[in-house]
């Protein structure tokens, strides 16, 4: 007896470090501890009622945000077990919430969604919470315990009955403000993470509420979501390629699905082409996102390429003088989700986002083949329709490709020349060097004059510069502004992409402060993250601050860039008649050395770096088409909201 209680304490006391070890380095576990961390612990507890769901026990998943901030996720399964485990001395959901990575490793059977990169468990959570509660619904009794930052507050007891049939399990936490910078949630970032679960796990319902009060609070009002939202899908990604392509011309009218299993390998694909000319791929591994693709994904592609090769020519949509489609023909202004679920999947490559699995190449290759084979044969119409789109973009590519030979071969000739208006910096070491690129000829030429030659180069752009979304690769290359900075920045585009070759460590976007400014700015942000993603990726591209106003008082100067910075130097110096405040339309108003002062002396001024929320990346598309549509008011919405896109200061 008392040999038992010595092992059960040195137990407890492996749990204690376990978890300590969790709150000493929470980033090792969960990423980071910024909003992303906070977020990301809703995820950790979701996904095992997702598993739950997977492994078909479970319809419904309630989520909510309470108003202190904790949330409360509640499902209807079998509920955790509640019986002791055999190894650890204690109640299986004991063991959950206090032994670093026990999540799922009992009974069960099917995929598990915790399976990526900070897959950790619900431990972990219970590890970063100030309390975190849990209640088990399960035959016929309610079982609850109680921790606090990690630690057993009380042991599982029943605290009620209930219906036999009502079986579930419903858990309570409060992120711990120790750990966490932020301890808000945003409604609006899990809204779009639950909203993707729901499309890749068809018929599960998951409704996501936000009761928190909001108040007069403007920051907080932006953070809670009104209501109740269900996210219900009974097409699953199917719906999902639907919600894509909104606000898309779709080619053709149904959407392309096809599911199967092999090898322990569930397999489902949906596609459909809408007449833009980007490709719109999303790839995912038991619910998780696989923004570097791997085998699942070539897969798809490989299968894809083959047969509509073979049904182009078969049908003499191909003469037989002409070349195999490219997949990029194929692939041109296709919105596709490949998903698979499989129970052991390893992942490669530096960030470990790569599915490595040889069997779900296989798998995705001979289901969605031998599918999409029979799909086209039975759907000629819409078949021919895909290979004419194809054939139009593969002549489209080649004469893309010429006019890219003929510019090569012309910089050969006249010495690799740089744009004519570019005003280059003359230290050619690009980590000392930055380039502006200017809206307008005129604040090009203040800026020009105002900049430090040495390791500052100017690029003006006249107007408003070509949507690359609405054009084909031929023009967008044939574009005088777009070939300007592609030079200018030297590494070349998409797989001719040299990150080596960039010729200046930060490529600064300046445009005006108001919205056309941030049209145009967005115009360029779009034309990089196509064409040139690492560039964003790898942090070089930043946004300009210039100011909103200049103040002047007693022939001193403030500058304010927004409106809170005005009323705060107003209320600094006062507000008596004799400040003349002087509001700023444009970077043309401000001569050379107002520019230097307050937007290019890098002394001075705020960047902003641009980054991309690849947790979102099927998001941000969305948010490109609403963007570049032709719709007015989605797209004052969006700019309003740019900040959320652009973010990170830098001082
Ligand atoms: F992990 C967790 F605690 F965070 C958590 C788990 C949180 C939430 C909201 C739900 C769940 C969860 C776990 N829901 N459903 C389950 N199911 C099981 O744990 C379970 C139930 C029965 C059996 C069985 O073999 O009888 C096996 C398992 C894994």
């Amino acid at each position: 007896m008392e040999n038992k209680n010595h092992e059960y304490d040195a137990d407890q006391i492996q749990i204690l470090e376990g978890l300590e070890a969790v709150r000493k380095r929470p980033g090792m576990y969960i990423g980071s501890t910024s909003s992303k961390g906070l977020h990301h612990l809703v995820y950790e507890i979701v996904d095992n009622s997702v598993d739950e769901a997977l492994a078909g026990f479970c319809s419904t998943i309630d989520v909510q945000i309470n108003e202190d901030n904790s949330i409360t996720v509640k499902d209807n399964g079998r509920g955790i077990p509640t019986d002791i485990n055999k190894k650890a001395g204690i109640p299986a959901v004991e063991v959950v919430f206090t032994i670093l990575h026990a999540g799922g490793k009992f009974g069960g059977g099917g995929y598990k969604v915790s399976g990526g990169l900070h897959g950790v468990g619900a431990s972990v959570v219970n590890a970063l919470s100030e309390w975190l509660e849990v209640k088990v619904y399960r035959d016929g009794h309610i079982y609850r315990q109680k921790y606090a930052r990690g630690k057993v507050l009380c042991p599982l007891e029943i605290i009620g009955e209930c219906n036999p049939e009502v079986t579930g399990t419903e858990v309570c936490f409060l992120p711990d403000k120790e750990i966490f910078e932020e301890t808000i949630y945003d409604y609006h970032i899990l809204k779009k993470r639950l909203r993707e679960t729901a499309f890749l796990t068809k018929n599960l319902k998951i409704v996501l509420r936000d009761v928190r009060e909001v108040g007069e609070d403007e920051e907080l009002q932006k953070l809670v979501g009104n209501g109740e939202k269900t996210f219900h899908y009974e097409g699953g990604i199917k719906e999902f390629v639907t919600y894509l392509n909104k606000g898309k011309q779709a080619l053709y009218e149904q959407v392309i699905y096809c599911e199967g299993t092999r090898e322990n390998v569930y397999v489902e694909v949906a596609f459909q082409h809408n007449n833009s000319y980007t490709e719109n791929s999303y790839s995912f591994v038991n619910n998780i996102n696989t923004p570097e693709g791997g085998t699942h994904l070539e897969g798809y592609k490989r299968a894809l390429t083959k047969i509509f090769n073979e049904y182009a020519r078969s049908n003499k949509l191909l003469k037989d003088s002409e070349p195999n489609l490219s997949g990029e023909d194929i692939r041109e202004g296709l919105t596709t989700i490949v998903s698979v679920k499989l129970e052991d999947p390893q992942f490669e490559g530096q960030t470990k986002q790569k599915l490595g699995n040889s069997e779900a190449r296989i798998a995705v290759e001979s289901i969605f083949g031998e599918q999409l084979k029979y799909f086209l044969e039975q759907n000629p119409s819409v078949a021919k329709i895909i290979c004419e789109k194809s054939i139009s973009a593969q002549r489209a590519r080649d004469a893309a490709r010429k006019a890219r030979e003929l510019a090569r071969r012309k910089t050969a000739l006249d010495g690799g020349s740089l744009p004519g208006k570019l005003a280059d910096c003359s230290d050619k070491n690009p980590e000392n060097c930055e380039i502006f690129i200017v809206e307008g000829d005129s604040a090009g030429g203040s800026a020009k004059t105002a900049r430090s030659r040495n390791t500052q180069a100017i690029l003006p752009l006249r107007g408003k510069i070509l949507n690359v979304e609405k054009a084909r690769l031929d023009r967008i290359l044939g574009n005088a502004e777009i070939k300007a900075m592609i030079t200018a920045f030297g590494t070349g585009i998409h797989e001719d992409f040299d990150i080596t070759k960039l010729r200046y460590h930060k490529i600064i976007i300046m445009t005006d402060a108001d919205v056309d400014g941030a049209h145009i700015a967005t115009l360029l942000l779009t034309f990089f993250y196509r064409f040139m993603p690492e560039l964003i990726r790898q942090g070089y591209v930043y946004m300009a601050m210039p100011p909103l106003y200049q103040i002047t008082k007693n022939k001193k100067v403030w500058y304010a860039y927004s409106d809170e910075e005005l009323d705060k130097i107003l209320n600094e110096i006062g507000r008596d008649g004799q400040n003349k405040i002087q509001r700023y339309k444009g970077l043309g108003e401000m001569d050379a050395e107002q520019l230097w002062d307050t937007t290019m002396d890098p002394e001075k001024r705020i960047l902003k770096k641009v980054l991309i929320d690849e947790d979102n990346a099927t998001e941000i598309d969305l948010t490109f088409t609403t963007l570049m549509g032709d719709e007015v008011e989605p797209r004052r919405e969006f700019i309003e909201a740019n900040a959320k896109f652009v973010s990170d200061l830098d001082i």
